[in-house]
This record gives structure tokens, C-alpha cells and sequence, in this order.
């Protein structure tokens, strides 16, 4: 149930909508304006204000961006959502809005390459610095927040390792000592794990991947309490500028109506599939929340839903071993990016996490034999058939 006692499947296709106010229009429409005119100067005035509701400038605000933003709060379970032109533009936009100069950002033990790249930058040009722990426990965490850390950022499941962090666990310990937890809930989507009902403050999504789901946008949200997000969109958000465009806003909101069906035939793929590759001959480790013998398979039982579309798994070899692999798939596509309906597969050593510098890569678990296959929405005996042949020419 989301706030407003309807279903997930309810909320995903109504929330934030009156079709009654658009002519009837059953589809949202697309209000592609820049800006709003205004009755009278003096109401230009109480807008610009802030006394008067109304939009103004499609940067602060837009109808069509507006559903949406409404959506993803009632999904996630928050107060405010906000969206943006990217994943990157939502994580930078809350990590700025959090943090100042001199700040520490305690960081689950891997983050998706851009996110580290944006911590580098950070502690180039204003001094601040990051440490990246496994959060396996309340003690580990207690002991690595430091006077300045003003933030906890988590991704879980993390990209691409899989492994996952216990967000109850760490929303306890980060309350002890009032500092924001920051969740990426990219890889589940509120229809698998709800980071906010677990006492996390404010979600970020890469909503490129499994709300759109059919790989024609890139986009961002973030959910979390008013009082923040109200802030983030008068600064971080307006000032910055990431804005999203009401056309992608829309393709989102047309995309996310499917989102359960999809994760659901997402999750039933992959969970096929890993059972042929845990059992393949040229294939080392595999990782996927749901496996018996992941690590952290009690923490996935307890916080997700179903284990999602993304498996990671190293090939009994070496990076050229892997690259071989990938280049002798046919349908399979060796793309970044995941959670679209066609399968998508990548090296994350070379491409998602190649800004990582190598030590620190494989203190993470991403090592050259690693491979991040996101299972798409196709037949899975295709895909295993594909997968199959590929590994057999190793
Ligand atoms: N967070 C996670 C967990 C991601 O995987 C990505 C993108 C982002 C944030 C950034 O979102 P964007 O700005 O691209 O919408 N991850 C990608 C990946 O693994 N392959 O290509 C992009």
C-alpha cells in the first residue's frame, strides 16, 4: 500500500493525475513550455515571491513534470519528489544540498562510477573527503563517522558487485548521530525495496534503468521530506539546473505504468538464468540477491521483494577471456546501462567503473574477469541459448 491506501499498481498508473482538470485527456499531456504568462504584473510579483502557487519558469516548475513528481513520492513513500534531466543531476543535486567545504561522506564499499567520479571532484575543489566501508555492521559504521561526516551514501544492491547493505541496519546507527542517509535504489525501483520505510531520508534513482525501462531516456528523482526536497528545488535543483524536459517526463510516466509487470518478468529471467550460469563450467562466482548462497541473502530476504534483473558473474579466465565472451554474443547486446527490455551486457571494469583507479576497483570486487548482464524482458531460454553459445567458445 502507498500513502494514500492504493496498491503499487494503482499508484503507479494514477498517482499525482485528474483527468477531470485536462479535458479528459487519459494520457498526461505534454506541456512543452519554457514559460507561463502571467494575469497581471502584481501576480508575476506573488509568484516569484513565493505567496502565490503557480508555475513560473519550466526550470522551477512544469504540469507534466509535476505528475511525475507527485508519482514517484506516493511510490517511494515520501513527502516530495523531484525530477531531473539525469540520474547524475538528482545524486549531485542532494549531495551538494547535504554537504558543504571540508565535509566527509561515509560511502558503501562501491558506488557507480559517475557517483565516484562526482565524490573525486568534490574533494578536489572543496576539500572534502569520502571513505568507502562495507557497513556490515553498527560497530564498523560508529567507528568510521567522523565529526564533519555529513552524510551516508549508499547504493544496495551495488553496482555492479551486487552485494547488498542492510538499510535498516544503517538508518538506525545513522540516527544515533542526525546525519542524512542518502539511499540509489536504481537497481531495485520502489516495487522491490522502499529505502524510506526502512528510516533512509531520501532516495535517488537513475531513472534511466527500471522505471523507464525501455532505454529512450535518460532521467532522474529523488524522493525524501518536504522540508529538504523544498530546499534542493530553490537551490541545487533551480540554481544547477537539471532540470528534466516535459517530454522525457512523460515518456517516464508512460514507461513506469508497466513497472511491476516488468520487474516481475525481469526477476523471473534472471533467476533462470543465474541457475544455468551458477552452473556453467567457464563461470567462476555469481552474484544475485536472491541466490541461497549470496552473502547477504538475509539482508535481501528481509529488504527486497524479489531479486531484481541484474547478475554479475566472473568467467574462468581473463579480461580477454571476458572481452571474447562479449564479443561473440549475437543478440545479447554489449551496451551499458540496464534494465531496458532487451538483455544488455558490459565489462565494468572498462566501461561503467573504468574512472576507478585499479586498487581501489578491485577492493571493491570488480575485477577483469567481472561481467554485469542486465536480463531483459525476452524469452530466457533465448537469452540462456545466446549466453550458452558465447561460453562455449571459451
Ligand atoms: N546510479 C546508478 C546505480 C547507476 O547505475 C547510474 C547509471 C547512475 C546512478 C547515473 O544515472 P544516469 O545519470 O546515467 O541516469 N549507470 C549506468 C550504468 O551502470 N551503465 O550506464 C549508466
Amino acid at each position: 500500500m502507498t500513502k494514500d491506501n492504493k496498491r503499487f499498481e494503482t499508484t503507479v498508473i494514477h498517482e499525482g493525475y485528474d483527468a477531470k482538470n485536462m479535458h479528459g485527456s487519459i494520457s498526461t499531456p505534454i506541456f512543452q513550455t519554457s514559460t507561463y504568462e502571467f494575469e497581471s504584473a502584481q501576480q508575476g510579483e506573488r509568484r516569484f515571491a513565493g505567496e502565490e502557487e503557480g508555475y513560473v519558469y519550466s526550470r522551477i516548475g512544469n504540469p507534466t513534470v509535476s505528475v511525475l513528481e507527485k508519482r514517484i513520492a506516493a511510490l517511494e513513500n515520501g513527502e516530495r519528489g523531484l525530477a531531473f534531466s539525469s540520474g547524475m543531476g538528482a545524486i549531485s543535486a542532494i549531495i551538494i544540498a547535504l554537504t558543504k567545504a571540508n565535509d566527509h561522506i561515509l560511502c558503501s564499499s562501491g558506488l557507480y562510477g559517475c557517483t565516484f567520479g562526482l565524490l573525486t571532484l568534490m574533494k578536489e575543489k572543496y576539500n572534502m573527503s569520502y571513505d568507502f566501508i562495507s557497513m556490515d555492521t553498527k560497530e564498523e559504521i560508529r567507528s568510521r563517522i567522523k565529526p564533519e561526516t555529513s552524510c551516508i551514501y549508499v547504493e544496495t544492491p551495488i553496482n555492479p558487485t551486487m552485494k547488498l547493505i542492510d538499510l535498516k541496519m544503517v538508518a538506525e546507527v545513522a540516527k544515533e548521530h542526525d546525519i542524512p542517509v542518502v539511499v540509489d535504489n536504481t537497481f531495485s525501483s520502489p516495487y522491490l525495496q522502499r529505502p524510506l520505510d526502512l528510516g533512509c531520508d531520501v532516495v535517488v534513482h537513475s531513472a534511466t534503468k527500471y522505471l523507464n525501462g525501455h532505454g529512450d531516456v535518460i532521467a532522474g528523482l529523488a524522493v525524501g521530506k518536504k522540508e529538504l526536497l523544498d530546499e534542493v528545488s530553490m537551490t541545487t535543483q533551480k540554481d544547477i539546473g537539471g532540470m528534466i524536459g516535459p517530454f522525457d517526463a512523460w515518456l517516464l510516466l508512460r514507461g513506469m505504468k508497466t513497472l511491476p509487470l516488468r520487474m516481475d518478468r525481469h526477476s523471473d529471467n534472471a533467476e533462470k538464468i543465474f541457475d544455468k550460469l551458477h552452473s556453467h563450467p567457464k563461470v567462476k562466482n555469481t552474484y544475485y540477491p536472491h541466490d541461497a548462497n549470496h552473502p547477504d541473502y538475509a539482508i535481501a530476504k528481509k529488504q527486497m521483494k524479489r531479486g531484481g534483473g541484474v547478475i554479475a558473474f566472473e568467467i574462468d579466465g581473463t579480461k580477454e577471456s571476458a572481452q571474447t565472451f562479449l564479443n561473440d554474443l549475437s543478440f545479447v547486446k554489449v551496451a551499458v546501462s540496464l534494465g531496458d527490455a532487451e538483455t544488455l551486457i558490459e565489462h565494468p571494469a572498462t566501461m561503467t567503473h573504468a574512472v576507478i583507479p585499479e586498487e581501489e576497483r578491485l577492493q571493491m570486487g570488480i575485477t577483469d574477469q567481472l561481467i554485469r548482464l542486465s536480463v531483459g524482458l525476452e524469452a530466457w531460454e533465448d537469452i540462456w541459448e545466446d549466453l550458452e553459445l558465447a561460453l562455449s567458445k571459451l
